[in-house]
């Protein structure tokens, strides 16, 4: 038997690079800010990082484009802070896993440079082109994911090459040989240097078959996993984690399965997928509806009782602050933000904290458009203008539903721009952080930051936390979200409010009488009793007696 894999116990923590800090005064977070901030991290317990893309970029989309694999932007630092990175994170216990963006590069990588320029060089066949339509438009109507048409001609080529996100982000094309030897032997010369793992960007996107119109799970996909896994992980103890925005309960374990080969886990996304509109999308999201959300929750624990792992997350740098969109982020915020950490950090799997959410960190609410910075909020507000969307109301969607709330500074201190720079930064700071902030929380009685430690260190010291079957309880009740795990004898009650009301509930008798409360959002209480009052958005997480 295979020794226990280290993420079973260990909780990710997930840095957006430039806005995390910034040691230079430039207004954009580096790697030697990172490195200044590791005691921090390593005081929350994390065991290993997800560094969002550092490499090479134009910064189209902030890193997500990326123009050398084996370098470093300029605005983050070198390869020898790197280096430091690594090493730094390594004498404190912490891994260090980098995304990987191999769906597309961007258009300035030189592959994409060479293969713009010509038909007969080896590049052009790495990424994916085809000829106009008879009217000499594009050779079909597919709609790029940031705005506009997926296709872009090239008259150099007379050819259209094809982009799933923005035109400078050319798709790369896995169906050639050559291509996916040189993705997999960049992937080797990082594991080389002494990574965990990696998070790999749309990961299910790469299979695709675009003359079939088949992008998402395409039907190459597990062939390239497989492929991937031989070439590269086999043998090597490292982390993959794949984005699947398409993974379902039917698709989930044919990534992750144990006789598959392919990758660890998946960060799927029904239970995100839930809060938005279904024909408007995210910036018409709808009120959140809990039991569809505790519906996806917890057929992925199911899912994965007995095969396969579960990401288990609420937010990430394309995503709204959680307590933002899932509870509240005014009278009720902090006991909120604990309640959703309760929540999601005592299901089964490996947590993955967002940077600032140990901190409670809050959804920004920009008045003008020129604030936002993302392209996929700008390019969305462009389109529906034309369509007629007044402006308000594209604003109000946006200010629940943009990327840019999760990339508004880290809020360190009370301090000018949060502590984050001593310049102007990229993108402003929350104005709350004056009292949303790492050291005034830390100094609190109800601190977010000590609920996450306290969190953190219970998944590395309970096989309870870790290994426990997990049974929802009340899964039609529209305000309460409650579980039991269960390993052996031993057996954890969790229950939270969802709503900004009180709500009482009688507990069935299974789990009532003397217990050990691990984890509260308002103050302890040990024993379990007959009829629960819950104040707005409280929660507890008993061990029972
Ligand atoms: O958040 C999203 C849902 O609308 C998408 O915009 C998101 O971009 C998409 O889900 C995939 O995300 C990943 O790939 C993108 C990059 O912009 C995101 O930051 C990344 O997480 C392209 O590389
Ligand atoms: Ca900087």
């Amino acid at each position: 038997e295979a020794a226990e894999p280290w993420w079973h116990r260990a909780t990710g923590y997930q840095i957006y690079p430039r806005s995390f800090a910034d040691s230079n005064g430039d207004g954009m977070g580096d790697i030697p800010g990172i490195i200044s901030k590791l005691d921090h991290l390593a005081d929350l317990g994390i065991g290993f990082i997800w560094l969002s893309p550092v490499y090479a970029s134009p910064m189209v989309d902030n890193g997500y484009d990326i123009s050398d694999y084996r370098d470093i932007a300029d605005e983050f630092g070198t390869l020898e802070d790197m280096d430091r990175l690594i090493a730094e994170a390594k004498a404190r216990g912490i891994r260090i896993v980098m995304d990987l963006v191999v769906n597309h590069s961007s258009a300035l990588h030189g592959w994409f440079q060479a293969a713009r320029a010509s038909r007969e060089v080896p590049e052009h066949a790495y990424y994916i082109w085809r000829d106009p339509a008879a009217d000499g438009g594009p050779p079909d109507s597919t709609a790029a994911a940031f705005g506009g048409s997926a296709w872009t001609y090239v008259p150099e080529v007379g050819q259209y090459y094809f982009h799933y996100f923005s035109p400078a982000q050319p798709d790369l094309n896995w169906q050639n040989p050559a291509l996916r030897e040189e993705v997999y032997d960049m992937m080797r010369w990082w594991l080389d240097r002494g990574i965990a793992g990696f998070r790999m960007d749309v990961i299910s996107l790469i299979g695709k078959d675009v003359d079939e119109r088949l992008y998402e799970e395409g039907p190459y996909l597990h062939t390239f996993l497989q492929e991937m896994h031989r070439e590269v992980l086999a043998g090597r103890d490292v982390l993959t984690i794949g984005e699947s925005w398409s993974v379902s309960i039917e698709t989930g374990l044919l990534y992750c399965g144990r006789d598959r080969q392919e990758l660890d886990m998946v960060f799927e996304f029904s239970h995100i997928r839930e809060g938005w509109h279904p024909e408007l999308g995210k910036f018409a999201p709808k009120p959140f509806d809990l039991v569809a959300f505790k519906h996806a929750l917890f057929s992925w624990q199911e899912l994965t009782r007995e095969d396969g792992w579960n990401a288990l997350f609420l937010s990430n740098h394309d995503l709204p602050r959680q307590v933002s969109f899932y509870a509240d982020d005014t009278t009720h915020r902090r006991a909120a933000a604990r309640t959703l950490a309760t929540v999601l950090h005592l299901l089964k799997g490996t947590p993955f904290v967002y940077q600032g959410e140990e901190i409670g960190m809050t959804n920004a609410q920009f008045e003008r458009i020129d604030q936002y910075r993302d392209l996929e909020t700008l390019n969305h507000f462009q389109e529906q203008i034309v369509q007629g969307v007044p402006p308000e109301v594209f604003l109000e969607g946006a200010n629940r539903n943009s990327r840019d709330h999760s990339r508004t500074p880290m809020q360190w201190s009370s301090a000018p721009h949060g502590g984050f720079t001593s310049g102007t930064p990229w993108i402003e700071v929350n104005p709350n952080h004056t009292t949303v902030n790492v050291e005034s929380d830390k100094g609190h009685p109800q601190s977010v930051f000590s609920h996450y430690r306290r969190l953190i260190a219970l998944r590395r010291e309970s096989e309870l936390v870790a290994f426990g079957r997990t049974e929802q309880v009340f899964p039609e009740d529209p305000d309460v979200l409650a579980y039991e795990r269960r390993l052996g004898d031993e057996r954890l009650f969790v229950i939270a409010n969802f709503s900004g009301c009180e709500q009482l509930r009688d507990l069935p008798a299974e789990f009532t009488g003397a217990g050990h409360c691990i984890a509260w959002s308002h103050e302890p209480r040990e024993d379990v009793p007959a009829a629960l009052t819950l104040a707005p958005y409280e929660s507890f997480a008993w061990i029972l007696k």
